[in-house]
């Protein structure tokens, strides 16, 4: 071990939160994956260390792609770091024992290959006791359409990363519309380039800033809809 080698559990949370964003910069999953493992050794709640280790590093590599100082090879690189985090706090997030609310199938858009923030509401979606059923990326409204008529799900969840992408959630829509089957569905959308405007404007139930809002959003529009089915 060279004699400046960090040893991450030697560092207060404070370094080490700033530690876990140099890593992921860097792409280094197998430090991410242990800085994860100490905080929840520290006690850490599993949704503290996603939003305020793993995203809080993403934004820092979000903001150097977007300025030409990274570029794609070293962001999927954080990108797969970030996975590996992600990946143990999966099933603590999906454990909280809460009964089934809801269920919903998910799908990053066509022509999309972002998956990072589809993921983290997938995560906190099974967290909050809904079924999820992740259709993954660059899916075709053919393939949304098979998944809803398979999985009959509550909702259906769209992600779109690229502002060239965003408006085939409009496809998505307008074919439900037309197969006469829209308010058969909570359709809900989100990703980092659209806006509540957006989401009215293209027919989506709602627009979901984040992860948690997904949550709240999907909560109480379920509530309603088997409130309205019951009455
Ligand atoms: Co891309 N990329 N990328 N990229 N990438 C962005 C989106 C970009 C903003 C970067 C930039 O220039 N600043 C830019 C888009 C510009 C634009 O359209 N205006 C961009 C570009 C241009 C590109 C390429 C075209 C680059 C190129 O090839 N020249 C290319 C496109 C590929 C394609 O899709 N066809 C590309 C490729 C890539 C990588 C493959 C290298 C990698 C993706 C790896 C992966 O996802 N597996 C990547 C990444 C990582 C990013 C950034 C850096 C980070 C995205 C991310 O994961 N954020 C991104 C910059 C940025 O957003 N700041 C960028 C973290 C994540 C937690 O947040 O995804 O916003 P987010 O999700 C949030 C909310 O938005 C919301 O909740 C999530 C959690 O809180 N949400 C939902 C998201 N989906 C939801 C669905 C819901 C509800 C809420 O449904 C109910």
């Amino acid at each position: 071990m060279a004699d400046d080698e960090i040893i991450l559990s030697e560092l207060d949370d404070e370094e080490l939160v700033a530690q876990m964003f140099d890593d992921l910069y860097d792409g280094l999953r197998e430090e991410i994956e242990e800085g994860v493992r100490i905080l929840l050794d520290r006690g850490w709640t599993p949704y503290d260390i996603l939003t305020k280790a793993l995203v809080g590093g993403m934004t820092i590599v979000g903001a150097d792609f977007r300025d030409g100082i990274l570029f794609v090879p070293e962001v999927l690189l954080a990108a797969n770091a970030m996975k590996g985090g992600m990946a143990i706090l999966k099933p603590l997030l999906a454990e909280t024992g809460a009964p089934r609310v809801g269920k919903m199938v998910i799908g990053t858009v066509k022509g999309d290959i972002h998956d990072i923030g589809k993921n983290l509401v997938s995560m906190m979606m099974e967290g909050a006791g809904f079924e999820v059923v992740d259709l993954g990326i660059n899916n075709a409204v053919e393939k949304y359409l098979e998944a809803l008529e398979t999985e009959k799900p509550d909702i259906l969840g769209m992600s779109a990363l690229l502002t060239t992408t965003m408006p085939y959630m409009k496809v998505v829509i307008d074919t439900l519309k037309e197969k006469g089957i829209r308010d058969d569905y909570i359709v809900l959308v989100g990703g980092a380039p659209l806006n509540e405007e957006f989401g009215r404007a293209i027919g989506a139930d709602a627009y979901c800033r984040d992860a948690a809002v997904a949550v709240e959003t999907a909560k109480s529009l379920v509530g309603r809809k088997h409130n309205q089915i019951g009455a």
